[in-house]
């Protein structure tokens, strides 16, 4: 099973800040896909909840220094 999951990401200024929200997601486990848009502060990720939730993935970006806020 995969679910899909939009989020808005504060604090990200620069490109360099996406590459690094992306590698986090991206290491995750469970974590399918991720991309994220410095244009509209946006992410999306695909992933699968029997292995990690909405709450899990929020906090990896909250521990890397950035606010995070799922959308749907
Ligand atoms: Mo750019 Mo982001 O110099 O934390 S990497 S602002």
């Amino acid at each position: 099973k995969t679910l899909s999951g939009q989020f808005r990401i504060g604090g990200m200024t620069c490109a360099a800040c996406v590459n690094s929200v992306e590698g986090i997601l991206r290491a995750l486990p469970g974590v399918k896909r991720a991309v994220v848009a410095l244009a509209t502060s946006l992410g999306e990720v695909e992933y699968d909840p029997s292995v990690i939730s909405k709450d899990e993935i929020i906090n990896a970006i909250e521990d890397a220094g950035f606010d995070a806020v799922f959308l749907q």
